[in-house]
């Protein structure tokens, strides 16, 4: 029997739940993984993690072959116990991050020269040595490496991108080989362009792949371009592999991709946003900063079930996060995690209960109303 799987339970329009199964536990679809580039979710021990819902969470080849080096956490046990999270971790492959981040980057068919943004070191990242070195780390679900360029680009530049990417695909294929029990994505790119990504997907379904990511989007492009690009690349993949929408989003922009037949999303934004004073609520974005809070009593949320929002006020949020305490990041964090969790498990049951234009029409109203 093979040792992973993906088993679709439902659908609801193009909306699909379902379980993705692995050694290291199940993956329930649609997934949100909380970001923990640097072997940490900032802020929140692994369990808090786990008690907010996450069956799964994602790393970065880019950061930890730069600190501590994917060398060292083999030598330690791998990354899972590293970490002290013992459940599925998907690994980005390092690409996407050295042109973000990394400085004096060279780009050749071999793959990516650059300087480590940590300490000015030079390195070398290669689909080759990606898949060593997220092999090293011991992720259970591995992405090929890719370029993702940055939009606006034009159709020469996203056709070659794309092309590129789909020569160091069958490479990452190659050098990934045979391992049960892990998975190989394949990661589609073609910027907006139709015609773009059904070559792209086309090249993907040929080589074979576990899973199938949809990259290049949420590069600067905006909802509207996304959500159009949206109607139409997850039908140019395989229906019976998971489809995940990578650096995605926005409780809205989430809502909308599993709308459109996305299972897995990552993004740093609950983690990130929780530590700069911002919280994510049914009824919007919140602001702890703001002086509005100072004397307000009421939980951040009265009906979320989080630390944040039954042990403490507005105001003591608003008192820790002004006063630079490291309690008001954690418990932001832990708050926004919890809510993109309940808004997971929501279109999850929603999905199975085919009433997924209910859950989103509410979903709408509820944040037209405003936080309180
Ligand atoms: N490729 C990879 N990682 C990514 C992206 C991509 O296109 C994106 C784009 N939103 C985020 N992370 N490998
Ligand atoms: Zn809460």
């Amino acid at each position: 029997m093979a040792l992973t799987s993906f088993d679709l339970k439902a659908r609801d329009g193009r909306a699909r739940t379902g379980v993705i199964t692995t050694p290291r536990g199940e993956i329930r679809t649609p997934a949100f993984m909380p970001v923990g580039t640097a072997a940490t979710v900032k802020g929140m021990l692994p369990e808090s993690v786990r008690a907010t819902g996450a069956d799964i969470l994602l790393g970065n080849t880019y950061h930890l072959m730069l600190r501590p080096g994917a060398e060292r956490v083999a030598r330690l046990g791998g990354l899972h116990k590293f970490m002290n999270w013992d459940r599925p971790i998907l690994t980005d492959s390092g690409g996407f991050q050295v042109m973000s981040l990394s400085e004096l980057r060279k780009l050749t068919e071999k793959g990516v020269t650059f300087r480590s943004h940590v300490d000015g070191s030079k390195h070398e990242l290669t689909p080759e040595r990606s898949m060593e070195i997220q092999k090293l780390l011991g992720s259970d679900i591995v992405m090929a490496f890719d370029e993702c360029p940055a939009l606006p680009a034009d159709r020469k530049r996203l056709t070659d991108s794309m092309r590129l990417s789909m020569r160091w695909a069958q490479r990452s294929r190659d050098a990934f080989g045979d391992r049960p029990g892990h998975m190989l994505f394949g990661i589609q790119q073609g910027g907006l362009e139709e015609d773009l990504r059904a070559e792209s997907a086309e090249a993907l379904k040929n080589i074979g792949f576990d899973g199938y990511a949809i990259g290049g989007l949420a590069v600067g492009e905006g909802q509207e371009a996304m959500f159009g690009c949206l109607d139409f690349a997850p039908g140019q993949l395989p229906e019976d592999k998971p489809r995940y929408l990578m650096g995605v989003g926005k409780p809205e922009d989430i809502v909308g991709a599993v709308k459109r037949g996305i299972d897995m999303m990552d993004c740093v934004l609950p983690s990130r946003s929780g530590r700069t004073g911002q919280a994510w609520t049914p009824r919007g974005q919140v602001n702890l900063k703001n002086a509005r809070h100072a004397d307000d009593p009421r939980p951040l949320d009265e009906n979320c079930t989080c630390p944040a929002c039954t042990s403490y006020s507005r105001a003591y949020l608003h008192h820790v996060y002004r006063s630079g305490e490291m309690i008001a990041g954690m418990l932001l964090t832990w708050h926004n995690l919890h809510y993109y969790q309940q808004l997971m498990q929501g279109m999850r049951d929603a999905i199975e209960a085919g009433t997924f234009v209910a859950f989103e029409a509410d979903f709408q109203a509820t944040r037209a109303l405003g936080d309180i």
